[in-house]
């Protein structure tokens, strides 16, 4: 198979045409300043109504928060950025017995983000993996590095107990019982992206990732701690977000918005990419069961804020999401009332 994908050991001194965007489409990265303040919360500081508000105030702010003390082993965390960085590095014609640009398999590597729909590529190649029930899936999940399965396993299983403990969180800051989200959402999906964006000769003219919201609940987001490259939109701004060496960033996603009847930001994202270094990420995504009916519960309705938007199942807005290029409007707005 033709090598598709762009981490293939090419070396491009010129960015190909495919992946430039017109000019007022271009990150402007000379901009973009850092995001300073953007909140660290310590899930191990112990006052658990402290934390709660804080959660609350960054997601109504923001839309997205980092988290430190989260249960989650350094160990763990470094592991997984070390066998993606292997399997990445892989030969390209190992890597391309993975690749498939049909978004409904469960396992595939990939590149851009949907490269039959768009117009402009993305300078980024990424492994989609569908994590729940591990059992089901594992077995698909690639075989090489030998160490691949073992590890993102207990990564899996680690980042999923930390999304429930976040999801209780969120759902008490919206003055709803803790388990109260979690009932509404069944048995959640859990998917990962290993996000892989190779050195880019002209990365003020494209992007890895453009700006998107994420459709599912909330995505749990490991950064390598050497290379920046996430950016968030906060008044209209581009803000680039520092990695924080032990740090989660956490966005709330597109149900969360739905579900607290717009009180929560699903918050508009972006990666750029780097002339001088590649960069990883791994995005863990918490998906409500497809059957799941997305209705914010009545006690955020009660107050006589009008419903804004209609009921839809996450299978339907997953459809819908999919259909659609990346940076087009907000998803959301296509379920508006
Ligand atoms: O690489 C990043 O920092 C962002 C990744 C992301 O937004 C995604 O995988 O949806």
């Amino acid at each position: 198979m033709e090598a598709k994908v762009i981490s293939s050991g090419i070396q491009y001194s010129s960015l190909p045409s495919s992946y430039v965007r017109p000019e007022s489409e271009r990150p402007k990265l000379s901009e973009v300043a850092d995001c300073e303040n953007v909140p660290v919360i310590d899930l191990g500081a112990g006052d658990r109504s402290l934390t709660i508000t804080q959660i609350g105030d960054a997601c109504r702010e923001y839309g997205f928060f980092q988290v430190i003390n989260h249960g989650i082993s350094k160990e763990s965390m470094d592991k997984l950025l070390a066998v993606a960085h292997e399997f990445f590095s892989l030969p390209v014609e190992e890597k391309m017995k993975l690749y498939s640009d049909d978004p409904s398999k469960t396992m595939r590597l990939s590149t851009s983000f949907n490269i039959k729909k768009e117009t402009v590529h993305n300078w980024r190649d990424y492994l989609r993996l569908h994590c729940y029930p591990l059992e089901k899936y594992v077995p698909e999940w690639p075989s090489v590095p030998p160490s691949f399965k073992d590890i993102v396993s207990t990564y899996c299983r680690e980042v999923r107990q930390l999304g429930f403990r976040l999801q209780e969180a969120i759902s008490e800051s919206l003055g709803l019982n803790r388990d109260n989200l979690k009932n509404l959402l069944g048995e959640q999906g859990q998917h990962m992206a290993v996000n892989f964006y190779p050195v880019c000769p002209e990365p003020e003219l494209t992007y890895g990732l453009p700006a998107h919201t994420d459709p599912n609940v909330l995505t749990i987001l490991l950064q390598d701690s050497r290379v920046a490259g996430l950016q968030v939109l906060k008044d209209d701004k581009w803000l680039a977000v520092k990695p924080h060496p032990d740090a989660f960033v956490i966005n709330i996603g597109d149900q969360l918005q739905a579900l607290s009847n717009g009180k929560y930001k699903s918050v508009w994202h972006r990666a750029v990419v780097n002339a001088e270094k590649e960069r990883l990420s791994v995005a863990s995504f918490l998906c409500p069961c497809d059957s799941a009916v997305i209705s914010a519960p009545e006690p955020l309705t009660s107050d006589g804020s009008p419903t804004i938007y209609r009921n839809f199942t996450y299978a339907e807005y997953y459809k819908k999401f999919w259909s659609r290029n990346l940076d087009q409007e907000h998803c959301l707005e296509l379920f508006k009332n």
